[in-house]
């Protein structure tokens, strides 16, 4: 007999997540449908984007074979019924307290840092390079957890490892680029470039890393379609993302960004939702 979700503490939700206490030890986290895109989310939800994180995080761990905080597979008697497909039950794990970004392209806030610095997290880069290219080798850009709401805050090394200390703030480094090495890797070899991550790490109590959290999602990593990249002419032809480019396409379109979010289109539901389907059908052709 499968628990009823009720039974289980509600400890935490994130933008798109939630997570339950199934035991002291043991965590349930859940992936909703829910899409979120210039800070907001978005109605309506996408039609198995839960699953489909989900089905992606247990690929990659699996693939990966490092260490991780899984404590069952997808289809652990734990998971209440409604919930199989979507859900993860993992063990509750003291939580390092620096987001591990990899970066191996620059966007985003990598971006933005570089504008305005010439360096991505103190890690200086050469000049002259444009949005969407891809760095000489991949860089650790950790960032600090912001309040719920706030956007994570880019830190340098340095500062991490005042937060953590030189040995762990090392540690993180380390893991953190051979873990994007080694899934920005497989995913070439499936036509996908991964642009870049963000991993989040626990500890056992003897002071090794874990992967805990979400991996290798479209939500904590940026895909590209390989293809696109190397024939598109623009920044933005060459990040034709498999995911939610679509969705912020369209609200760039269809809104000031002043108050709240119009209601997505079916149409730009449906695509979405294709795209989702088609970078797991990729990545675990
Ligand atoms: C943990 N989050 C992020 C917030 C979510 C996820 N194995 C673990 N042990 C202890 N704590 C966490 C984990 C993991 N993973 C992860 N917060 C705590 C988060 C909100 C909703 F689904």
């Amino acid at each position: 007999m499968r628990p009823e979700l009720q039974s289980y503490r509600h400890l935490a939700s994130g933008k798109v997540r939630e997570i339950y206490e199934i035991d002291a030890d043991t965590l349930l986290l859940v992936a909703s449908d829910r899409i979120s895109a210039y800070d907001h989310i978005l109605s309506p939800a996408i039609p198995d984007k839960g699953r489909i994180l989900t089905a992606m995080s247990f690929f990659w761990f699996d693939a990966l074979g490092v260490p991780n905080h899984l404590a069952g597979g997808p289809d652990d008697e734990r998971i209440p019924a409604e919930l199989v497909g979507r859900s993860m039950v993992v063990h509750k794990l003291p939580m390092v307290p620096v987001e591990c970004v990899a970066r191996g392209y620059l966007t985003g806030s990598g971006l933005i840092d570089y504008n305005k610095t010439g360096a991505v997290c103190g890690v200086v880069l050469p000049s002259g390079l444009h949005e969407a290219d891809k760095l000489p080798e991949p860089i650790f850009t950790p960032a600090t957890k912001a309040e719920q709401g706030d956007h994570d805050e880019n830190i340098t090394f340095e500062q991490a490892a005042d937060l953590v200390g030189t040995d762990l703030a090392d540690a993180l480094r380390t893991a953190t680029l051979d873990i994007y090495s080694r899934g920005a890797d497989l995913a070439a070899g499936r036509g996908i470039i991964l642009a870049d991550t963000k991993f989040e790490f626990g500890q056992t109590p003897d002071g090794s890393l874990v992967l805990a959290d979400e991996v290798l999602t479209p939500d904590s990593s940026r895909y590209w379609d390989a293809a696109a990249w190397a024939t598109g002419a623009t920044p933005a032809e060459r990040m034709a993302s498999f995911d939610k480019q679509i969705v912020r396409d369209w609200l760039a379109a269809a809104w000031d960004q002043t108050g709240t979010p119009p209601e997505l289109p079916a149409e730009i539901v449906e695509r979405t939702a294709a795209k989702y389907r088609e970078l797991l059908e990729k990545l675990t052709a």
